[in-house]
């Protein structure tokens, strides 16, 4: 294919040069004699023309499949070089932005008048691998801090939170991968274990021990790291870690030696398989698969909270993991005992502007009520769902949404955080009160009366800072 650049700087012109000359039969269009003919002599196709006549480009034998590379440096409008080019009969025009700014306002102005032109940016062009170069090297180097600091120790603790899920135990066979460590020398553990279904199924098919520790227990070991959780979890059983690698925001009051907190990850996995590609670690075809199936299970499958790093790593790890395990772990998702809830939230729940309510009563295990939340999201008219319950004298709320309107995580903070613990992303959140705490605050509401108030507090929370314009038709 033939490629006509109409240039002005010296470094844009070696540069497409380099990059186009492989693939494309490339000729350059400059303004000064005095460069072309540098230029010229450096061995480049070039010539010097005014690039705002229209002769110019029927002398070059413009055709309409010729790729025809503006570069706008922002001193003078390409306006009239576009204008020449289209009235040679140019069709295929891409315009390349170096060292404006504001280039999409220059975008707008000049698509405007030519429509049918395609703008880019250099720093777009080239910033993500850069930037995704130079912040493997960070990375890089703060694995090497941490797996130095782990190495000479005897007994390693790698602790998960209480029931943990996919996310906690691929990020913990992850982590005892980076310190290169076996089941011997570093133990995965939990101060509660696993008991819901799709966990149980996952550690089964993966061979994933976790042993049961006490709070403690835990000082007895020489370090202790901590993944998708962080220590504040613990309600002040555990303050001083070695280690924290998570995905949830950064909580104050604890000190760890190391800590990697990314909040704006899907999952924890993203992070420890960017740890391991950052060290060149061989993955195994169990870690791929665990941390493969984390990733889908913690961004229900790139629905919520997911950016290009999850979508990155999913790539990378895919095709070193396990497919068919994968979807024999799915299908542990759906129980019976699941769906008797979903039922029960689908004859008491409520639905008002796209928020699905649901108090499920008292419930013998937690997980029914965030798999609920899950469940109801999946529908086409549903943006917000929080759905509660009762587990152990203790309200369980769990909240979820499409992850583009307010943050869940606030709204449980707002009415919660004084009576309980309260937490979350923008996109998933949860609340545990006291059931005693709840009835001083909120009376003793029950069944409907409860969907109600909730239903109504989160309403109210999704109007504020709403113009009344935006909010949205009743359902
Ligand atoms: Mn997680």
């Amino acid at each position: 294919m033939r490629c006509l650049a109409v240039c002005q700087t010296d470094l844009v012109i070696r540069m497409l040069d380099e990059i186009l000359l492989p693939s494309f039969e490339v000729e350059f269009l400059v303004d000064s004699k005095l460069m072309a003919r540098r230029l010229h002599e450096a061995g480049l196709n070039v010539t010097a023309a005014d690039p705002r006549r229209t002769d110019t480009y029927l002398k070059a034998d413009l055709t309409p499949g010729t790729c025809v590379i503006v570069e706008d440096n922002g001193r003078r409008s390409p306006r009239k070089i576009l204008g020449a080019i289209r009235d040679a009969g140019g069709t295929l025009v891409y315009v390349l932005g170096v060292g404006i700014s504001d280039f999409r306002s220059r975008e707008e102005e000049l698509k405007a008048q030519f429509p049918e032109l395609n703008y880019l940016a250099l720093s777009e062009l080239f910033g993500g691998p850069l930037l995704t170069e130079f912040s493997r090297s960070i990375t890089r180097l703060k694995v090497q801090q941490y797996q130095r600091f782990f190495s000479d120790a005897d007994r390693v603790l790698i602790l998960l939170h209480n029931e943990p899920d996919p996310d906690a135990l691929a990020s913990g066979l992850a982590l005892r991968n980076v310190l290169r460590r076996t089941r011997q020398t570093a133990i995965i553990a939990a101060l509660e274990g696993v008991t819901r279904p799709e966990n149980v199924r996952m550690v089964n098919l993966l061979d994933i021990h976790v042993e049961r520790v006490t709070a403690a227990q835990v000082a007895e070991y020489d370090r202790v790291a901590l993944v998708d959780v962080q220590p504040h979890y613990f309600g002040g059983a555990i303050d001083k870690v070695d280690l924290v690698i998570d995905h949830h925001p950064e909580q104050p009051g604890y000190s760890a030696v190391f800590k990697d907190i990314r909040a704006d990850y899907g999952s924890t996995s993203t992070i420890l398989t960017e740890h391991l590609r950052a060290v060149d670690a061989n993955i195994s075809e169990r870690a791929a698969t665990a941390l493969l199936y984390a990733i889908k299970s913690d961004t229900l499958f790139f629905n919520r909270q997911a950016n290009r790093v999850d979508i990155d790593a999913f790539s990378y790890l895919y095709p070193l993991s396990d497919a068919a395990l994968i979807r024999k772990m799915e299908g542990a998702e759906i129980t019976m005992e699941r769906l008797e809830y979903v039922l029960k939230a689908k004859q008491h729940g409520r639905m008002v502007e796209q928020v699905f309510c649901a108090f499920l009563g008292t419930t013998p295990r937690e997980d029914f009520i965030p798999y609920v939340a899950d469940f109801y999201l999946q529908l086409e008219d549903v943006r917000w769902t929080v759905v509660s319950g009762i587990v152990n004298d203790s309200v369980i709320m769990s909240v979820r949404n499409l992850g583009y309107s307010r943050n869940a995580g606030e709204f449980v903070r707002k009415y919660f955080a004084d009576i309980g613990s309260a937490g979350g992303h923008r996109a998933m959140a949860k609340a545990v009160v006291p059931l005693r705490a709840f009835r001083e605050k909120f009376g003793n509401v029950q069944a409907e009366a409860f969907t109600e108030r909730v239903l109504a507090m989160a309403l109210e929370f999704l109007h504020e800072h709403q113009p009344p314009d935006k909010r949205l038709v009743r359902a």
